[in-house]
């Protein structure tokens, strides 16, 4: 990590972290993420399945539509609710290390996903803030001690086949209104001066603040791109020495 991350971090409200994971865990990632979408080849409609949800690709990229072919998916939620490499990937030192540089004290993960983006059918993520979609004690506890999310690419990811993208510095304006319609981009909505489509190569990690705006655009490509999403929010400091 650079050293002044934390620094950036605070000014633009992201941070790239190139290669957070090795060749052999995002090898590790994709196989189970491949077992999960294997497992659910049948499927037409969302479900959920011993804790792990299965989000369906429509073709609009509503939910609640059909897929546009069985076993389609747009997104896994929980996948560490059955893989291990899921699983082992919330405590990971080098994720937990990566979030206390950017001053996350504690970081405990709340959520994590796998986002699918099939060739030429993935649809866009509309520009929103993930502070949004918080509610209850976790909305509070991230008040108190903070809140930081982490996407890490297991494909190479550019504008073509749909990379996350960031409105920079949005989340120094605290939480706008908006819709979240999955069929329409909300372009015009937040502040869009420092708009960055990242180029991302597998390992890669984006982590940003829970009040940054940031989507992504449509796969027009013939390429898969899959990233992992996770939110964490802060948590005890972490013991040291004697
Ligand atoms: O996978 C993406 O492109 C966007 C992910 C995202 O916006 C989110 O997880 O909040």
């Amino acid at each position: 990590m650079e050293p002044d991350a934390r620094q950036i971090f605070e000014r633009e409200g992201w941070l790239v972290v190139p290669r957070l994971l090795d060749p052999k865990a995002v090898k590790a990632l994709l196989t189970a993420t491949e077992a999960l979408e294997a497992s659910a080849r049948t499927l037409e409609h969302d479900v959920t399945l011993r804790g792990v949800g299965f989000e369906v690709q429509s073709a609009s990229g509503r939910k609640g539509e059909p897929a546009v072919f069985p076993g389609a998916l747009r997104k896994i939620t929980f996948p560490s609710k059955a893989k291990g490499p899921f699983n082992r990937l919330r405590t990971d030192p080098a994720v937990l290390g990566a979030l206390e540089a950017c001053g996350l004290v504690g970081p405990e993960c709340h959520v994590d996903q796998v986002n699918l983006k099939l060739p030429r059918l993935g649809t866009a993520f509309p520009f929103h803030q993930d502070a949004h979609f918080v509610v209850g004690k976790t909305q509070g506890r991230i008040e108190r001690k903070g809140g930081l999310n982490v996407v890490i690419a297991l494909d190479p990811a550019d504008a073509e086949n749909g990379s996350f993208e960031v409105l920079g510095r949005t989340h120094q304006a605290g939480l706008i209104p908006f819709p979240y319609d999955l069929s329409v981009r909300n372009e015009g909505i937040f502040d869009e001066t420092h708009r960055t489509i990242l180029d991302l190569q597998p390992g890669d990690a984006v982590l940003f603040h829970p009040l940054l705006a940031h989507g992504s655009g449509p796969n027009r490509s013939d390429r898969p791109r899959r990233f992992v999403a996770m939110w964490f929010v802060g948590g005890a400091p972490t013991r040291t020495g004697s």
